[in-house]
Formats: structure tokens, C-alpha cells, sequence
């Protein structure tokens, strides 16, 4: 067994563990990542495209937000489409002048492997069986295989962010978690395409059909979604069935516009609330998926993996530079107070823009007289919009 010995190990080259080895590399934290698939496998999920801008402030911060502000798209709005009529939240306008940037997950990705790379740092891609030891104590210890070979890393610190179905999560005893989750009856099944959007901003859609939502990547590649049913596999989707589908839930003016065109990728993403608390175990720290999961309709996930990494970083460059504890000691009640706030903005968003046959059709009326309300009221059009551009940080 070939033992390393580094500061911080990360588990997980997802969003959150490049952000944090990042951004403690460059407080001058030795870190490495163990991650068990590749860059390409990585760079091919598909998921979020909406950044809030503390998101993009901590990018620039970890010297790698170049290309976001050189290609990302600043939004001022999203658009509510219901009973055939678009409706424009004016974001900006209602938050004293806040925006997000539309610049998908898999460019930020991108970004921070190369800054990863172009730093020298170590990723271990296709690192296998990693286990976790001793972070009940003061020298945890990670292991993996790698190469036919079993390798050891010796650290201070592991920050789990190995997403929801990884191994950081799962070393901890039952016993010491609080699950909280509930499971949405649908899935969004999701399109991106080589086609110009059909609008200049998000459009959000309740249709008695379903939910659907026009995203985009850039001026010429464009994410669709539409609520489709649980058990749905991608095979039973044609781009046809697809672009057939989702015109029927948006208004004529935007069916019309709609330019289709052969999907360059297509999935089933299935939608949950999930927290684990805490977020700490000794010296074992979770970020990220690992923690948590939103369902997507509030566009939350990737910016509240940012956000705890905003936290456990800082709280490790206090813990390396200024040998304070009061950033590890707080770093699950800080993250916690922020990740229940999205996760209830997303839970309720969800609600009222999607299909839930089992509230018939009284709960269609119900959603109706609330999306009318919302359009129609300033205040309830501000609590849209001031948790869509992301909430303030408390500390
Ligand atoms: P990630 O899951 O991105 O990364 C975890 C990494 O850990 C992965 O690379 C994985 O391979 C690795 N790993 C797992 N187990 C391991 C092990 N045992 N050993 C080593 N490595 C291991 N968010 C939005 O805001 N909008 C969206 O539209 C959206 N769509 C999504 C669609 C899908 C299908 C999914 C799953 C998520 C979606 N999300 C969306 C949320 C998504 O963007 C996450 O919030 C974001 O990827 C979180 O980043 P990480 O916490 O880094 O987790
Ligand atoms: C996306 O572009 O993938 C996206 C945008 C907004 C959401 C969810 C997904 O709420």
C-alpha cells in the first residue's frame, strides 16, 4: 500500500470537491481529490444551468470565473407561462438589482478542472472502493484502489463530496444522522439541443399536461424539460414525442417560436427533498449532493453545493491560518440555516408549477388562484424573486 499524506482529502470531482480543493489551494491548503470516475464521465451529466451570484462571486474568487463572464448570460427575469399567457418576474426589479447568469454546470466544471490541472494539483480519477477511516478521531485516513494497487491518504480533514450516492454519507453510523426526505411522483426528463432558445429568458410552465421549462446553455444551445411520469424510460421518448410534447404545455406565441432539433443528449432526472443533519462527524465534513438534494425546479442544487463549500472552506483556512475552531464548530448549523430555506423555496416552487394528479382537480384550481396571486401581487412577486436570485448569507 502506498501511502500520501496531504491537509484536506476530498471525495468527489463533482462541483463542490473542485470548488473546495480550489479554493483552499490557493490559501495555500494541500489537498487531494479522490474521484471514482473520469473528466469526460463527469463532464457528461447534464445538469444544472443557473448560477446565483454569490455562486459566481466564489468562482471568481477561486480564479476560475473567466470564461463565465465572458460567455455566461446575465438574466434580469424568467417568464411564468399558465393559461396560455407568459408572465414576466422581474428579478432585478423586485431585488434592488440583483441577476443570475445561465452557464451550465458542466462548463463550470470544465473551468475548474483545467485551474485544477493547470495548478499541478492531484485528482485520482478512477479511484475505486474509497473507504474512509479514523474520523471519529484526529487522524482520518482514506483509502482506495487505484491501478490494481491500494493507496492510503493520510490527512487532518476529509470533506465528503462524493454527492448523494457516494461512500461519505454512508460511512457515517445510521445512529448519528436525521434523514429528511420526501419523493416527488414525477421526473423531468431533460433535452439539450443545438437550437436557439425560444426566448430570451426562462420560461417556467404549469400546464394541465404537465410542467415543462425552457432553459439554455449559450445563444445556440438550448436544455428542455418536461414533467414526465416515474417509472418513464428515456427509450419511450422520441425527440418527435419530445418536441410534440412540449409544445402542447407552452402559449401559442412560444409553440410557434419553438425551433427543434436532434437531441445531442437525453435523460430522466427523478426529483426529491433531502437533507441529512448534521453535517459534521469529527473530522469527516459533508458538502454538496453528499448533504442534500432540491428538486430542480428552484434551480438550488449547484448553488447551495457552493454555498456549504463557501463555509467549510473558509472554515478551514481559519482553522489552518488563524487556528480557530469557530468555523468547524458552526460549519453544519451555518450551512443547515441556508440549506432549509432552499429547500423549502424549491419545495414550494415545485408545488405550484407542477402536476399532482392526486390533488385533482381542485389542487389545478388551487395552483391557478396562486400563480394569479403571484403575477398579480408585488410582495408575493418579490418572494419569488428574492429566493430565485439566492438568499443573502447570514454569516
Ligand atoms: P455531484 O454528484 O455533482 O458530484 C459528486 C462526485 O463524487 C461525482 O463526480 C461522483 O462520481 C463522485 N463520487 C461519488 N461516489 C464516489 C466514491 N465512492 N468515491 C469517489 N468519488 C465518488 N441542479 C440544478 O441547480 N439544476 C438542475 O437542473 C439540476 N439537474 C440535475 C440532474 C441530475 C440527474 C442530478 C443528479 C442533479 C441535478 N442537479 C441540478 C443538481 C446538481 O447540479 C448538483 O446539485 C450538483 O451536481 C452538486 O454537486 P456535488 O455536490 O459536487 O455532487
Ligand atoms: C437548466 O438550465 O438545466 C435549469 C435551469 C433552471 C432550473 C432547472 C434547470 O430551475
Amino acid at each position: 500500500m502506498t501511502t500520501q499524506r496531504t491537509q484536506v482529502a476530498i471525495i468527489g470531482a463533482g462541483p463542490a470537491g473542485l470548488l473546495l480543493g480550489q479554493l483552499l489551494h490557493r490559501a495555500g491548503i494541500a489537498n487531494i481529490i479522490v474521484e471514482r470516475q473520469d473528466g469526460a464521465y463527469i463532464l457528461g451529466r447534464i445538469r444544472a444551468g443557473v448560477l446565483e451570484q454569490t455562486t459566481c462571486d466564489l468562482l471568481d474568487e477561486a480564479g476560475v470565473g473567466a470564461r463565465l463572464h465572458a460567455d455566461g448570460l446575465v438574466h434580469h427575469g424568467i417568464e411564468l407561462c399558465f393559461g396560455g399567457a407568459r408572465h414576466r418576474i422581474d428579478l432585478t426589479g423586485l431585488t434592488g438589482g440583483k441577476h443570475v447568469t445561465v452557464y451550465g454546470q458542466t462548463e463550470v466544471t470544465r473551468d475548474m478542472m483545467d485551474a485544477r490541472a493547470a495548478a499541478g494539483l492531484t485528482t485520482v480519477y478512477h479511484a475505486k472502493d474509497a473507504a474512509l477511516h479514523g474520523f471519529d478521531g484526529d487522524t482520518p485516513r482514506v483509502t482506495y484502489s487505484h491501478a490494481g494497487a491500494v493507496h492510503e491518504i493520510r490527512c487532518d480533514f476529509i470533506a465528503g463530496c462524493d454527492g448523494y450516492h457516494g461512500v461519505s454519507r454512508a460511512s457515517v453510523p445510521p445512529a448519528a444522522l436525521s434523514i429528511f426526505e420526501k419523493v416527488y411522483p414525477f421526473g423531468w426528463l431533460g433535452v439539450l439541443a443545438d437550437t436557439p432558445p425560444v426566448a430570451h429568458e426562462l420560461i417556467y410552465s404549469n400546464h394541465e399536461r404537465g410542467f415543462a421549462l425552457c432553459s439554455m446553455r449559450s445563444t445556440t444551445r438550448t436544455r428542455y424539460y418536461v414533467q414526465c411520469a416515474l417509472h418513464d424510460k428515456v427509450e419511450q421518448w422520441s425527440d418527435t414525442a419530445f418536441w410534440d410534447e412540449l409544445r402542447l404545455r407552452l402559449d401559442p406565441q412560444a409553440a410557434q417560436a419553438l425551433v427543434t432539433g436532434p437531441s445531442i443528449e437525453k435523460s430522466i432526472a427523478p426529483l426529491r427533498s433531502f437533507v441529512a443533519e448534521p453535517m459534521r462527524f469529527g473530522t469527516l465534513f459533508l458538502a454538496g449532493d453528499a448533504a442534500h438534494i432540491v428538486p430542480p425546479t428552484g434551480a438550488k442544487g449547484l448553488n447551495l453545493a457552493a454555498s456549504d463549500v463557501r463555509f467549510l472552506s473558509r472554515a478551514f483556512i481559519e482553522h489552518y491560518t488563524e487556528r480557530s475552531r469557530a468555523g468547524i464548530d458552526h460549519y453544519s448549523e451555518r450551512c443547515l440555516r441556508r440549506i432549509w430555506k432552499a429547500e423549502r423555496f424549491s419545495w414550494w416552487f415545485t408545488g405550484l408549477m407542477h402536476r399532482f394528479p392526486e390533488t385533482g382537480a381542485i389542487g389545478q384550481k388551487l395552483q391557478r388562484a396562486e400563480l394569479d396571486y403571484l403575477v398579480g401581487s408585488t410582495a408575493a412577486s418579490t418572494a419569488l424573486a428574492e429566493n430565485y436570485v439566492g438568499l443573502p448569507f447570514e454569516v
